[in-house]
């Protein structure tokens, strides 16, 4: 894909009811004022602005976890989102810019739908310091953006709540990085999956590069599709601080530049989600700039012309 142009289509989607924190819904402002769409054309790309997605009318949905927040709001924006990445998804490079994580258990499933009826194996990779494996009934916060990778790779609690699953994402085509806060419930959880989780002490191991490559190989030897969804509080809060959940000792910003330089370079990612960026705890659009220029690695871009091949 290095020399490739791509037709990107950009939706905006404003959802923070999945969050702890009010502020997300500013996300795609934010993304949009750091100069997103100019980052990408800049790289011979071209960019489709899809304007902004609103929420499915939200139905009376009740569970018996008294903790749970917002449920029928987010499975109305959940709705609405499986709907619009399935169509987006016909052709170009869908980006759907959030919004909290939620958001990615609409995405997904849409995405995953899309990829079944083109006959190609989904994979999906999750940047995020935290796993997102909860179930509506283990979750003790409520907050849904929690919730995501349980759902889509078809765990029983969310039926009858959450959309129906057209097509569930097979576990082995998930793969985790920068996981680093994992609750109690998540960790037995993930004990019983196939799941690839790389956390920071796998990344302190061996480093960023074998990992993914070893997870970019099998992508690969499948001819799948990969979906890449970045939750900014993926990187360390000392170049990231605009999140709603900060966790310390993440991945600096060369080991992001590197993982988005190699997924450039693997041709293999067909679609992106930009999730949990909260201007309103930003400090000067730091965050959501450095957002930006981790796009601009993913969309091509490199200190030196690599177009001969690496390191001659
Ligand atoms: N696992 C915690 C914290 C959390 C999950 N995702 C984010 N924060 N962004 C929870 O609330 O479920
Ligand atoms: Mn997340
Ligand atoms: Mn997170």
């Amino acid at each position: 894909m290095t020399d490739t142009p791509l037709t990107c289509k950009i939706l905006a989607v404003p959802v923070q009811e999945g969050a702890g924190r009010l502020g997300c819904e500013m996300g795609p402002a934010a993304f949009r004022a750091a100069g997103l769409a100019g980052a990408i054309t800049e790289l011979g790309h071209s960019v489709h602005d899809l304007g902004t997605l609103m929420p499915a009318q939200p139905r009376d949905l009740h569970h018996p976890n008294p903790a749970l927040k917002a449920l029928p709001e987010v499975v109305a924006w959940i709705e609405a989102l499986t709907e619009a990445a399935y169509t987006a998804s016909a052709d170009g490079f869908p980006i759907f810019v959030g919004g909290d994580h939620s958001l990615a258990a609409g995405t997904i499933p849409g995405l995953a739908r899309r990829a079944e009826d083109q006959g190609r194996p989904f994979f999906v990779l999750w940047l995020d310091a935290h796993p997102d494996f909860h179930t509506l009934e283990s979750t003790t916060s409520g907050h849904l953006h929690g919730t995501p990778v349980a759902y889509f790779t078809g765990l029983k609690s969310f039926e009858g709540v959450f959309p129906p699953l057209q097509t569930i994402v097979d576990p082995k085509n998930v793969c985790m990085m920068g996981i680093r806060s994992v609750d109690a419930a998540e960790r037995a959880a993930l004990r019983d999956t196939d799941i690839t989780i790389h956390d920071m002490r796998a990344i302190d191991d061996y480093g960023i590069a074998p990992l993914l490559n070893a997870f970019l190989k099998r992508v690969q030897d499948a001819n799948g599709l990969l979906h890449v969804s970045f939750d900014v509080d993926f990187l360390d809060p000392s170049i990231a601080p605009g999140v709603g959940t900060p966790v310390q000792g993440g991945p600096t910003m060369r080991e992001a530049h590197l993982l988005m330089e190699m997924l450039h370079e693997s041709g293999r990612v067909s679609s992106l989600d930009l999730v949990e960026l909260n201007p309103f705890l930003d400090e000067r659009g730091r965050t959501a700039t450095l957002m930006v220029d981790l796009v601009g690695s993913l969309m091509g871009r490199s200190i030196l012309d690599r177009s001969k091949g690496p390191y001659q």
